[in-house]
């Protein structure tokens, strides 16, 4: 193999927990998000690069697991060569039996992620290079939580001053007018044509979810985002059959097989796998190959570190979502100009640890 980078061995796992905090809280359909619990990984290599990536467990009550799950992972990795699709190959393999689903498929693809920033830093490549892909400005949406339509048409106000164009709201909330206040609220401060999709969050059963929607279907939305439950591929063909509005899933796949069976049951419009849950870069990149095939446009969920990368790397690459869970222990950030987010201008996925604030912050 050319690039001097045949006989690169991984190394040493170094595995960090963080309560990040939030700007706000995120309330959602399905709960709120007071702080973002994190899990921060550091790969060593013996070619003097480090891959790093952080893992994103939900609940405060997975966090130390996730991270024992990690650590327990890496001598069955140590001593490798960093080639990470064969670890991920042998990671599924190795996983099969004890149950992939939930935290071990975090576990898989945060280390998916780390690994493959540190292939990109071995080659002094961006990560999207590596990939066949030249890194460049990626169009983005704001991604705002669950709030009334005062509250949201200020957000919006800051949101258009710090450089979104296009808004994604929490939705489902009890009253449904309230969703449609929200929707126009929206538009009222953004322009009637801004993009702005919706989230269920799963919240609704698909009866419950078309009658709500009946109500939103002419307001301009560009997504009605799990409106059920994630895997009722049933339910969200029965949503989509019913109403003009697309729909999208994919931030609870653990691989592309999810995918391939929504797409057999005619539940979707748009996909969005999540870097670290639908297995990382490797995941990431069997979802990007079965969107192409069916010409699915590929948004991201969370993750924009990798996410901005992945998307320039995704033949049906459409939208990334911006909301920046790990901000608060991170010393640099890709900027967001006119609607679009550039990545930054280093090597890998471009992560830069702040170590005074993962200090303050340690869980
Ligand atoms: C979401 C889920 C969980 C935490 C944050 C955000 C949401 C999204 O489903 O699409 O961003
Ligand atoms: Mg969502």
């Amino acid at each position: 193999m050319t690039g001097g980078t045949k006989d690169i061995r991984i190394g040493a796992f170094r595995v960090r927990t963080v309560t990040a905090p939030l700007p706000q809280p995120h309330k959602t359909a399905s709960g709120t998000l007071d702080a973002a619990p994190l899990v921060l990984l550091d790969i060593e290599t013996d070619a003097g690069v480090t891959g790093s990536s952080y893992l994103f467990p939900y609940a405060a009550f997975f966090l130390r697991p996730l991270a024992l799950l990690v650590s327990e992972l890496e001598e069955l990795i140590k001593g490798q060569p960093l080639m990470p699709r064969d670890i991920w190959t042998m990671l599924k393999t190795r996983t099969r039996l004890a149950g992939y689903p939930g935290l071990m498929a975090c576990a898989v693809g945060g280390i998916d992620m780390a690994l493959w920033d540190a292939l990109a830093k071995a080659h002094g490549l961006p990560l999207a290079s590596l990939l066949g892909a030249e890194p460049r400005p990626v169009w983005v949406y704001d991604s705002l939580g669950q709030m009334g339509p005062e509250e949201t048409a200020r957000d919006i106000e800051r949101s258009l001053k710090d450089g979104f164009r296009a808004f994604k709201v929490k939705s489902g909330d009890p009253d449904p007018r309230v969703d449609v206040a929200v929707a126009r609220a929206i538009k009222s401060v953004a322009g009637d044509d801004a993009w702005t999709a919706m989230d269920f969050n799963q919240a609704f059963t698909a009866e419950e979810a078309v009658k709500r929607m009946h109500l939103l279907d002419h307001e301009g939305i560009a997504w009605i985002e799990e409106p059920v439950a994630w895997d009722d591929f049933e339910g969200h063909a029965n949503v989509r059959a019913a109403i003009s509005t697309p729909v999208q899933s994919g931030e609870n796949w653990y691989g592309a097989r999810d995918m391939a069976k929504m797409v057999e049951a005619g539940a979707l419009d748009h996909a969005m796998p999540d870097a670290m849950r639908i297995g990382g870069v490797t995941g990431w990149m069997e979802v990007a190959g079965l969107a192409a095939a069916h010409n699915i446009p590929v948004s991201s969920h969370l993750f924009p570190d990798h996410s901005v990368h992945l998307l320039a790397a995704t033949p049906t690459g459409y939208i990334l979502e911006w909301f920046d869970l790990a901000a608060g222990i991170l010393a640099e950030r890709p900027k967001i100009v006119d609607g679009m987010v550039s990545p930054l201008d280093l090597p890998g996925a471009g992560i830069v640890w702040d170590e005074k604030a993962i200090a303050e912050y340690a869980a």
